[in-house]
């Protein structure tokens, strides 16, 4: 499968001990497409035993969270951290709550951060974590409740310089808000350890923004390179509406850009004259079900209940947003007919491995999230240095900030690309230039 027969050893082995983990596989694999090159030109990966050591989680936390809900029922979740790499800085991540959590999905957003951290210049190492808890339809009591419960255990694992958490799918400012709130009431320390907290107690400004905001400088720098272009008038198509999708779509436009569907969870809204992202932006932010209210706004729109129909509107950029796996192979056929030429993730691994083989061999422009979607993480990091300094900068200041770091992240995605394959293939350029780094820092500290 691979030309190094290292790394055709190396995977089966992860996969015998990674059984019913695909999204973790999933995420290994792309990784070692991409190492190929560097690893039968490196013989010190092997003899030093990187890869070994880079696809081991460095520690992985696990816990029991009860907590008791409205009706006064006793309810048990599972609460995991996964500390995946240290070698370039404290383990930085969001944390997931979602039904749907598990070690295999939080081990391959874990890998995958260790990547993406490294990209963007700043020092932090890669980390995950999360709940199969899902704060949908549940009050701000019981949600506050699940976060300090959470904390009670999780307190112990972090630190300004140890482990710093953020958000994710189904935890933005409020559950921040909360588990910060406990923390900081435990270890009596005000020294950050969240990041995208209040801008009241020390968040960043530009952090809720920043992962749609930075998906889109990102893209912008794409079109200039690749075809000398702007996103003046293009089509534009976005899965998910939550806080990345959302500033996404919102950056888009601010730039000329004319985004026509935009989905949720239970479906998506469509108007080849473009979407009123002011009514998007107050509907997504109060309901779930946005995108078939939105109809109630603008009966011009047309709204369907299968969100993965959105992969059928016409459109000439595709920006998935929303979950991994969400743009599987048909959905990229359906892209590529349909004169789609550029495909950016702002999710992370949206794109399922054979729908990313199809674009690209369909000469379509591919972005992978572990650099596409830095942005967030990237001023994340600001908001760690600002906490660092007890001192914040202007939205200005960190907004110039992120545009810098992004357009910097697809510079070395671009360069390692051409150095060793078809310049137009960011995937395998953004997964070198982010080894490259987290690698020289395993070898400088020595075997351990
Ligand atoms: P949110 O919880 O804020 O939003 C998720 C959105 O996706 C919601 O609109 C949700 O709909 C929608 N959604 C979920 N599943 C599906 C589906 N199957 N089809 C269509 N829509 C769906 O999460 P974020 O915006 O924070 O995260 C989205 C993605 O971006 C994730 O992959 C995350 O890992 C990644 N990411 C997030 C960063 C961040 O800083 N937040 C940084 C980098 C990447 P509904 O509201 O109806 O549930
Ligand atoms: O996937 C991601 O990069 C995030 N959820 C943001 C992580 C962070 O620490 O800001």
């Amino acid at each position: 499968m691979f030309k190094s027969e290292y790394l055709n050893g190396l995977f089966k082995q992860v996969s015998e001990r990674n059984e019913g983990q695909p999204e973790y596989l999933q995420a290994v694999e792309e990784f070692f497409e991409a190492m190929d090159f560097i690893v039968l030109s490196d013989p010190k990966i092997e003899k030093f035993g990187i890869m070994e050591r880079i696809i081991e989680p460095e520690r992985i936390i696990k816990f029991r969270v009860t907590w008791i809900d409205d009706t006064g029922k006793v309810n048990v979740n599972r609460g995991y951290r996964v500390q995946f790499n240290s070698a370039i800085g404290p383990y930085k991540g969001g944390l997931r709550f979602h039904s749907s959590v598990n070690e295999s999905i939080l081990k391959f957003l874990g890998f995958e951060q260790t990547f993406k951290n490294a990209l963007t210049g700043l020092p932090m190492g890669g980390g995950k974590g999360g709940a199969d808890f899902d704060p949908r339809g549940r009050s701000d009591g019981e949600i506050m409740r699940f976060c300090q419960n959470y904390m009670l255990e999780l307190y112990r694992h972090l630190g300004p310089d140890t482990d710093v958490p953020a958000g994710d799918i189904g935890v933005g400012f409020r559950e921040v808000g909360y588990m910060y709130g406990i923390y900081k009431k435990i270890v009596n320390e005000s020294t950050g350890v969240f990041t995208g907290k209040g801008l009241t107690y020390g968040g960043s400004l530009v952090r809720k923004e920043a992962t749609g905001y930075g998906l889109l400088y990102f893209v912008q720098e794409m079109l200039r390179v690749y075809r000398n272009d702007d996103l003046k008038d293009k089509k534009i198509i976005i899965s998910g509406s939550g806080k990345v999708g959302l500033h996404a779509a919102l950056k888009a436009r601010e730039l000329g850009g004319k985004v026509v569907a935009m989905s949720d969870v239970n479906g998506f809204v469509h108007d080849p004259n473009g979407l009123d992202l002011d009514i998007v932006k107050s509907l997504a932010s109060e309901t779930t079900e946005f995108s078939k209210k939105y109809l109630e706004y603008r009966s011009n729109a047309t709204y369907d209940e299968n969100p993965m129909n959105i992969w059928t509107i016409p459109c000439d950029i595709a920006l998935p947003c929303a979950t991994q796996n969400e743009l599987p192979l048909e959905s990229a056929k359906a892209l590529v007919d349909n004169g789609c030429f550029l495909v950016a993730e702002g999710a992370n691994m949206p794109t399922t491995l054979d729908a990313t083989k199809h674009l690209q061999h369909a000469d379509v422009l591919f972005a992978p999230g572990k650099a596409a979607n830095a942005g967030g993480v990237a001023v994340s990091g600001l908001e760690m240095t600002q906490n660092a300094m007890h001192y914040p900068w202007t939205y200005a200041e960190v907004d110039e900030k992120l545009e810098v770091i992004m357009t910097e992240i697809f510079n070395k995605a671009y360069n390692e690309a051409r150095k060793y394959t078809d310049h137009r293939n960011l995937v395998i350029g953004a997964n070198i230039a982010g080894f490259m780094r987290v690698y020289q820092a395993m070898l400088d500290q020595g075997v351990m």
